[in-house]
């Protein structure tokens, strides 16, 4: 598996690529062009640039997260046609330059959520939070503009502010719509753009609702293991893959990620990994750790076994991490937290490799001797 860090580009993020080429075993990223909104076609100039500028600090760009699914589609409006032929110019895009696998998600309208982003750890620290009761007698825009609020400055992945005009609008036409419509709409979308990736050798990586439930009573349809073997069960294709990441699935303790990794591990559709861990805090309510496992509810050795056993050669990247040390950061994307949890995994990686080769050589051992 290939070690990778989400970066958000030049002008929009506070780590730089000098920072993330130090980081033991980094090799590459999970890209953002955070400049297209839903729908547009990611032109080859932009990407050219900022695949060659990344190149230049040795690392590589197979993975590009965010092309964000235009509304359109979701809703399945006449539209949607034109978006779906834009999506696909995009998957061709980017795959001349490269890339190999496409993050994405069919979350309607939100992408992750938070109640608070800056909720103190107790040491020092802060991290991002969620409670349902807290969005009690919130609306939906009153919760966006206090996710904005809270941002340090920085857009946050989904909460675009182009976004937001439309939001009570397109929330309007969801009323419409439950999950049943909503998988169909997938269907139709995954029947668009599957066969474009196979042309071109790109694997689309769906990313679970986060957190692992429905909000605002909006259908959500990617938050368990029923939901992902739908969901792979669309198309039939190892181009419709998964962005297993932990800690969204994690936010639901009903979610047993280390059975959750071996069952679609093992059918080859886990294209890559975001691996951090959660603290439950009572029902619907949780904080997110450090990555190590005693810090909170995941046990993040069975996770990376698993992943291991299961024979995932994918990309693999730390997911959000606390704010430390008085860094000034996107929340949830810090350099400190998120390099220390590559630095966790790697150690974990180490001894389950060296585990697994002692326990073959003893295995050859005693069937020659
Ligand atoms: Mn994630």
């Amino acid at each position: 598996m290939k070690m990778t860090f989400r970066w958000f580009g030049e002008a929009d993020d506070s780590v730089t690529l000098e920072q993330i080429r130090q980081i033991p075993a980094c090799t590459g990223l999970m890209g953002v062009i955070s400049t297209y909104a839903a729908g547009e076609v990611w032109e080859r100039d932009a990407i050219h640039s900022y695949v060659e500028g990344v190149r230049k600090f040795g690392l590589e760009v197979e993975v590009i997260e965010s092309v964000n699914v235009h509304e359109d589609i979701k809703l399945g409006l006449p539209s949607r046609d034109a978006y779906i032929e834009n999506y696909r110019q995009t998957i061709r895009n980017l795959s001349s330059h490269g890339v190999k696998a496409i993050v994405y998600n069919f979350m309607p309208v939100f992408d992750w959520l938070r109640t608070d982003l800056a909720h103190p750890v107790g040491d020092g620290s802060n991290a991002l939070y969620y409670d349902d009761k807290d969005l009690e007698g919130l609306t939906p825009l009153m919760l966006v503009k206090q996710v904005e609020a809270g941002s340090n400055g920085f857009t946050l992945p989904g909460w675009e502010p182009e976004r937001l005009s439309e939001l009570e609008e397109v929330l309007e036409k969801y009323k419409k719509i439950d999950k049943e419509k909503l998988l169909e709409h997938y269907k139709y979308f995954l029947e668009g753009i599957i066969p474009t990736c196979e042309e071109c050798g790109v694997k689309m990586a769906v990313h679970p609702d986060d957190p692992a439930w429905p909000v605002f009573g909006i259908p959500r349809l990617a938050h368990s293991k029923e939901d992902f073997d739908k969901i792979i069960g669309l198309v039939d294709s190892p181009a419709n893959g998964l962005c297993l990441c932990t800690g969204s699935l994690g936010s639901n303790p009903a979610n047993d990620l280390p059975s959750i990794i071996r069952h679609f591990g093992m059918k080859g559709r886990i294209v890559c990994a975001h691996v951090r861990n959660v603290k439950h805090l009572g029902d619907k309510r949780f904080r997110e750790s450090s990555h190590l496992s005693s810090d909170g509810d995941l046990d993040m050795y069975e996770i990376m076994k698993a992943l291991f056993e299961s024979g995932f050669d994918g990309w693999i990247r730390p997911d959000h991490g606390r704010m430390l040390w008085g860094e000034r950061a996107r929340p949830g994307y810090g350099l400190y937290d998120r390099a220390l949890g590559i630095a966790y995994l790697n150690g974990l990686l180490e001894a389950i490799k060296k585990q697994a080769k002692q326990r073959f050589r003893r295995i050859l051992l005693s069937s020659i001797s």
